[in-house]
């Protein structure tokens, strides 16, 4: 078995050593999921709903070992750790409740009884991606447990820390070997052998879009089916009628958070031309003054970026961009790059049209309803996205206008356990969370009964 030194972001030295799944362990595992699948189907709704609270309980007594090792592993503040791994458990507590509540409909048909099913898919490969190791690896499993399937999770290749722990959680709950197992190993081996291999009925990926259009294409072989949670670009559009102190409190958070490691990341904030130079004095102190600290620090606001690499990646941006603004960095080790606001020459600018994935956000204005939905839209993407506005009839027009998954008025909050999480156009296609992940890990059964014989 090969294995590889997982790297913390803070320090830029190894904090674990890793075993990296080949082929041959990908298939004895995906095999042992699918042995699992029967009696995990068939275990009554009520014990499946106790085990999945079981496991809930079990990340609540380990939030905080989960939240510091996540701050070791990818370099998430303290702070955001500690929600994520809150997270995890809402999630899994959310879905608890659906085993017993996954009701099929009756139908009313001549010549018998029509009665539908929602039948579990089987084995569900997972691949997660290292900006939200731990809130997508619950977003996929637990809906698919809930619904009935045994869950094969890969966490990606920079962060296996904590998935790895959850699913040691998972055992330590009682929920049965085979059931959610954790396989750490490379996308190009492990993620591709889900979509090649013929037992994983469904293949949810997170991750780059890149990469979720060859999960697609390779899906197309067996029909397997995806769910694909892709990047974003997300606009903040703030109107000449918002409360701009608000709405410039919160501008530097919404992107700046993670890193600005975030699909959901407002990268782009949209400001209407007569309160643009206002709203950029506003910004100022925010995008100067966050807390870009060590993670640990009970104070810190954002942690390093993920590696070396997608530093340099943000500084390309930057280097072809004019600087509004920037906050400030520690010295010494950790791939730091300071929180920046840029000012495009036009929407045609990388650093306008790019997921940056980096603490970088770019300000353009716009004059009126109309242009502000034309240049929200003017992306490949559709995920997220924020209206400002008192007008509460406008920011309704104006979220209706927009092509994206998530909208918030005045709010950049995205990502809530109980309501519908997922993008247009190339942010991807399904959705999680909410009432309607379910479904999209069942099959609809439909069975007629005659009774005029
Ligand atoms: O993503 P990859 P990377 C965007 C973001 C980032 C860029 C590149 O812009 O800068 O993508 O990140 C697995 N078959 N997002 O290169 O490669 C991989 O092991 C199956 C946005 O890290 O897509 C990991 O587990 N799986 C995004 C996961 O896919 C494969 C979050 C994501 O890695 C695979 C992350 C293959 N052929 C990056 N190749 C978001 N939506 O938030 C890789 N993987």
């Amino acid at each position: 078995m090969t294995t590889y030194d997982v790297i913390s972001p803070v320090t830029e030295k190894p904090c674990a050593t890793v075993e990296l799944a080949d082929i041959e362990r990908t298939d004895e595992v995906v095999a042992r999921a699918k042995a699992a699948a029967p009696a995990w189907r068939e275990t009554a709704p009520a014990d499946r709903a106790r085990l999945l609270r079981r496991f809930a309980a079990q990340v609540d007594s380990h939030l905080e070992e989960l939240a510091q090792l996540e701050v070791r592993n990818a370099g998430h503040t303290i702070s955001n750790a500690r929600w994520e791994a809150g997270n995890v458990r809402d999630v899994l507590e959310y879905f608890s409740a659906a085993p017993e509540r996954l009701c099929g409909k009756q139908i009313p048909v001549a010549g018998g009884i029509d009665v539908t099913f929602h039948e579990p898919l089987g084995v569900v490969g997972i691949i997660v991606p290292w900006n939200f190791p731990m809130p997508i690896a619950g977003w996929g499993m637990a809906p698919a447990l809930a619904a009935g399937n045994t869950v094969v999770l890969k966490p990606a290749e920079l962060t296996p820390l904590t998935a790895i722990r959850l699913g040691e959680l998972a055992l330590e709950a009682g929920i049965p070997e085979g059931v959610f197992t954790v396989l750490p190993g490379e996308g190009a081996v492990v993620g591709a052998r889900f979509v090649s291999h013929p037992d994983v009925r469904k293949v949810c990926f997170t991750g780059s879009t890149r990469v979720g259009k060859q999960i697609m294409a390779g899906a197309a072989n067996d029909l397997t089916r995806v769910t694909l949670e892709l990047g974003g670009k997300s606009a903040n559009i703030i109107f000449d009628d918002a409360d701009l102190e608000r709405a410039a409190a919160s501008a530097p958070g919404a992107v700046f958070d993670n890193a600005g490691q975030d699909c959901c990341a407002r990268g782009r904030i949209l400001v209407q031309r007569y309160v643009f130079d206002k709203f950029m004095e506003l910004l100022e102190p925010g995008v100067t003054s966050y807390r870009a600290i060590d993670p640990s620090d009970e104070d810190a606001q954002m942690g390093p970026l993920i590696t070396h690499v997608q530093r340099e990646k943000v500084r390309g941006y930057v280097e072809s961009s004019d600087v509004a603004f920037r906050g400030t960095v520690p010295d010494g080790p950790g791939y730091w790059y300071p929180p920046t606001a840029v000012l495009p020459t036009s929407t045609d600018d990388p650093v306008w049209q790019d997921e940056v994935f980096g603490p970088v956000v770019a300000v353009l204005p716009f004059d009126d309803e109309a242009d502000a939905i034309a240049k929200a839209n003017d992306t490949a993407y559709g995920l997220s996205g924020s209206i400002w506005s008192e007008n509460i009839g406008r920011a309704l027009r104006v979220a209706r206008g927009v092509e994206a998954g998530n909208l918030s008025v005045n709010s950049n909050a995205s990502v809530r356990y109980n309501t519908p999480f997922g993008g247009f156009k190339g942010s991807g296609i399904g959705r999680e969370l909410g009432p309607d992940a379910l479904a999209s890990f069942t099959e609809v059964k439909n069975v007629f009964i005659a009774t005029d014989h």
